[in-house]
């Protein structure tokens, strides 16, 4: 008999909450996650019509059979790389990798996944272009009528650890230590401090997020992915002084590396986002993969991991959400609210970022949402005209 329970057991049910030592013999990372009858493994997962990610769209019963039994050499496996999705049937990718291995072993449904968000295929290569000087990007909007602020991401993850999904708190606290002591040595305008989580004052944490400088805690899409585990230990956020250039340690991915800043002088972002990149290259070595770039928990950030982004107001389109995503898909625009992932929007402001990341360079991330903003603003004008 094949019983399977995802979620937490009410009072008294028979199915038994699994420990680490009992089940180990499926997954070391989760503590909490799985609900199996004594011994039995989870069997294929009943995907009802609420389920609206790739990772549903891909997991046919085949691949499921072809994967359920495998390991990586971190003991991660296909259930805990699934489990997001499972547990949030509104994901819309609903998959984490654990480490650079799950993206080989878990190929059979990985690469449909990256193949449908990214447009990229098995044989495909990843191309890289940090260089500023290639981007065409001459401020959009000088005046500061729509660009309210702009901000460029990368994540990165060290070579031969696992990726958060799958770290162990050793890892994680070597991961902080080790980066927050090279970040302390750079100078000039990127120079800052590091704050760790733990012992953050509520007040200092709350108005770090509301200024969208540092990311939230609970999100119910990484809890379930394993990335909330030990929290706040280990996660933290270095910043320089006018918070211009930040780094986020242990969210994630291990790194997310971030240039921000008011307005629209998009330029000046990724410049100063390169300079800290090529920094941090020659003391630290990221997991990249000629094929995939570099090494992402979340399938969606391979390649660049870039996100660029504005937060825009365009009341006028807002008005016509068909116009408004029209001109985003042509452009490869990916539409958010402005409190990040999964929030709504907020007085007609929008954060519209590039969609693309894998088998485009960094400037060509960077140009597409550049090229997607300007045509944004046309359309806002033209409608103002009207
Ligand atoms: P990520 O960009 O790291 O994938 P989120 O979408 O959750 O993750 O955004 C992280 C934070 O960055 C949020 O607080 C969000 O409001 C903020 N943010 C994103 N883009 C901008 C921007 N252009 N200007 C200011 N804050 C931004
Ligand atoms: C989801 O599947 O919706 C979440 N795990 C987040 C996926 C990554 N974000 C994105 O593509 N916008």
């Amino acid at each position: 008999m094949v019983r399977v329970h995802v979620g937490r057991p009410p009072e008294n049910n028979p199915f038994i909450e699994c420990t680490n030592s009992k089940t180990s013999a499926i997954s070391p990372h989760f503590s909490y996650n799985f609900f199996i009858y004594e011994g039995i493994k989870m069997d294929y997962p009943n995907f009802t019509s609420e389920y609206k990610s790739l990772m549903a769209k891909y997991l046919t019963k085949d691949i499921f059979n072809e994967l359920k039994e495998l390991k990586t050499a971190n003991g991660y496996t296909l259930f805990d790389a699934i489990n997001s999705g499972i547990k949030n049937p509104d994901s819309g990718i609903g998959i984490y990798a654990g480490d650079e291995e799950s993206y080989t072993l878990f190929a059979p449904l990985f690469d449909k996944i990256i193949e449908d968000y990214h447009g990229f295929s098995k044989s495909d290569m990843h191309k890289s272009n940090l260089n500023a000087e290639d981007l065409n990007a001459v401020n959009p909007d000088p005046e500061g009528k729509y660009i309210v602020s702009t901000r460029i991401r990368v994540g990165r993850n060290l070579h031969n650890l696992p990726l958060g999904p799958a770290i162990s708190k050793e890892q994680r606290s070597y991961v902080e230590q080790s980066v927050s002591d090279i970040l302390k040595s750079l100078d000039g305008d990127l120079a800052g401090s590091y704050y760790p989580l733990d012992g953050m004052s509520e007040e200092d944490r709350a108005s770090l997020i509301a200024d969208h400088f540092l990311f939230k805690a609970g999100d119910r899409f990484l809890e379930a992915a394993g990335l909330n585990r030990d929290w706040p230990s280990g996660r933290g956020i270095y910043h320089n002084s006018a918070k211009t250039f930040l780094v986020w340690i242990n969210e994630e991915d291990e790194l997310r590396i971030i240039s921000m800043q008011k307005g629209g002088d998009i330029k000046s972002v990724f410049s100063r986002l390169t300079t800290a990149i090529m920094f941090l290259e020659k003391k630290i070595e990221f997991s990249y993969s000629q094929h995939l770039g570099y090494i992402t928990s979340c399938p969606t950030n391979l390649g660049t991991a870039m996100r660029a982004s504005v937060h825009i107001a365009l009341p006028k389109l807002a008005a016509d959400m068909e116009s408004f995503k029209a001109i985003a898909d042509k452009y490869y625009l990916q539409i958010r609210g402005i409190h990040g992932e999964h929030s709504q929007s907020e007085g007609g402001i929008y954060d519209v970022s590039n969609r693309r990341r894998l088998g485009v360079s960094e400037v060509e991330c960077v140009q597409d949402m550049y090229d997607g903003v300007v045509a944004l603003i046309a359309a806002e004008k033209k409608l103002e005209n009207f």
